[in-house]
C-alpha cells in the first residue's frame, strides 16, 4: 500500500494523527523490543545460529570473541564472489504497513578486502525487493544502521539479511564479523487508502458517524 505525500483536502481529519519524527532515530527505540531472534549469535555463552537461515553454510561460522560487551561469540561470513553467498537471513514477524523500523548491527572487517553489509528486503519470499542497506569495511567494530518506513502488500514479510561484501578476487579469506544485531519499531505512520474509492468509503463512514 502506498503512502501518498499529500493528503486530499476532503479528509483533513486524517492529517491530525501524522507522526512527528523530530527525534534522532534510535532515541525513540529505547525500550523497544528487539524483533530479531538471536542477534548476538549465542545463548548462555554457547555459540549458535538459532533463528537464522544460512545461504551457504561453507562460508558461515561462529567465532570468539564477540563485539565488546556483546558476549563471547560473533557471526563470521566469508566472502566468495559477486553477488556473495556468504549471508544469513531471518524473517521478521509482527510488522505492519506504515511501521518505521530500524535495523542495526555491529560489523567488523577481516582481511584487506573484507567487510559486512546489513540489508532489508520486503516481499512474499526471502528473494523480495531490497529496500535499504548499509555496509562497512572498517577493521574496527562499527555500528551500522538503516531506517525504513514499510510499504507492505498482502502477504508481504520483512526479511533481514547480514552479508559478507562481494569481492572479485577473495584473496586471504576476506570476511565480515557481525554481532548485536537488532530490529526495532521506531513508530508508525498512518496508512491512507490507496484508491479514491477506499478513501471515499472511509470519509463517508466518518461523516455518518458524526451524523449518527
Ligand atoms: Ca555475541
Amino acid at each position: 500500500m502506498k503512502h501518498p505525500i499529500s493528503i486530499p483536502s476532503i479528509a483533513p481529519f486524517l492529517v491530525t494523527s501524522v507522526l512527528l519524527l523530530g527525534e534522532v532515530p534510535g532515541t525513540l527505540a529505547q525500550g523497544a523490543p528487539n524483533l530479531l531472534v538471536n542477534g548476538s549469535f549465542e545463548t548462555a555463552g554457547e555459540p549458535g545460529l538459532a533463528g537464522w537461515l544460512q545461504a551457504n553454510p561453507d562460508l558461515i561460522s561462529l567465532v570468539s570473541p564477540g563485539a565488546p560487551g556483546e558476549g563471547d561469540w560473533a557471526l563470521r561470513l566469508n566472502a566468495d564472489w559477486i553477488p556473495p553467498t556468504g549471508f544469513v537471513t531471518q524473517r521478521i514477524e509482527g510488522l505492519r504497513d506504515g511501521d518505521i523500523i530500524e535495523l542495526r548491527a555491529e560489523v567488523k572487517a577481516v582481511g584487506q578486502y573484507g567487510g559486512g553489509q546489513i540489508l532489508l528486503f520486503v516481499g512474499d519470499s526471502l528473494r523480495g525487493k531490497q529496500t535499504k542497506s548499509a555496509w562497512s569495511s572498517s577493521d574496527t567494530w562499527t555500528t551500522l544502521s538503516v531506517v525504513d518506513t514499510l510499504e507492505l502488500a498482502d502477504g508481504d514479510s520483512v526479511w533481514v539479511r547480514l552479508s559478507a561484501l562481494g569481492v572479485e578476487v577473495p584473496v586471504g579469506e576476506p570476511a565480515g564479523l557481525f554481532d548485536s544485531a537488532s530490529l526495532t519499531v521506531l513508530g508508525t505512520v498512518p496508512v491512507v487508502p490507496a484508491t479514491w474509492g477506499a478513501l471515499k468509503a472511509r470519509y463517508t463512514g466518518v461523516r455518518r458517524g458524526f451524523e449518527d
